[in-house]
């Protein structure tokens, strides 16, 4: 080889060195560590013990490639949920960090599974991880999403029912996230409300 073309070689890998950044090489980091749990419906075991965490993710790679590795939510089998909590908060009701809290509830029609379902939990999580709520997202404790025969439902989970301005940006943010109908309310009820409830609606304690 020539010295010249050498020297040419040289140089171009010198370039290229130079030219990858070091913040190409470490990932976007997210504000908050966030935990996927699945439920899984299986009639031999209690609630608590078909409730399992899969695996936790903190950058905004490590999101995706959890994304685009697990099942979308319309093809998990019917009577099983998908959560995504804030780390250290565990998805139930007894959980310190929910017990004074509830949840922003969207019922779906049967027909939206194979339509909007999967589009509205990916853009549910992203706003969570992009703490789209402002000020308010200190307030979100996670979301579920629920594979259900009468229709399907979706939850934002919050950290307290009398924190009426945080709720309301929350309900708000997800109302206008999913694009939804203006006709299309949806209700939140408090965890507490929701344990005790006879039929299989909750008293709502504020609707949008
Ligand atoms: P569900 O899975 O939230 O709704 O609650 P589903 O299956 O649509 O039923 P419906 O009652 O809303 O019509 C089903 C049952 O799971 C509840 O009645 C509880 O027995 C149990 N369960 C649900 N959650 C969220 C909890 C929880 O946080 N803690 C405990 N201990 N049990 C729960």
């Amino acid at each position: 080889m020539s010295s010249e073309v050498q020297e040419q070689e040289n140089g171009a890998s010198n370039n290229v060195e130079e030219v990858v950044s070091p913040e190409m090489l470490i990932k976007h980091p997210l504000q908050n560590e966030w935990a996927l749990w699945f439920y899984k419906n299986d009639r031999t075991k209690s609630w608590e013990e078909n409730l399992m965490e899969i695996v936790r993710v903190n950058t905004v790679e490590d999101f995706w490639a959890l994304y685009n590795h697990l099942e979308v939510v319309s093809k998990i089998p019917l009577g099983c949920d998908y959560a995504m909590f804030k780390h250290g908060i565990k998805p139930m009701w007894e959980d310190t960090r929910n017990k004074q809290g509830g949840r922003w509830l969207l019922n779906l029609q049967k027909s939206q599974r194979n339509t909007e379902l999967n589009n509205y939990w990916l853009e549910i999580l992203l706003c969570m991880i992009g703490e789209a709520f402002d000020i308010a997202s200190d307030d979100v404790n996670g979301s579920v999403v629920q594979i259900r025969n009468k229709g399907d439902k979706l939850a934002v989970w919050t950290a307290d029912v009398k924190h009426y301005d945080a709720i309301m940006k929350i309900g708000k943010t997800v109302k206008e996230r999913l694009n939804l109908h203006p006709r299309t309310s949806i209700g939140y009820e408090a965890h507490a409300d929701t344990q005790i409830k006879t039929g299989s609606v909750a008293k709502c304690r504020y609707t949008l």
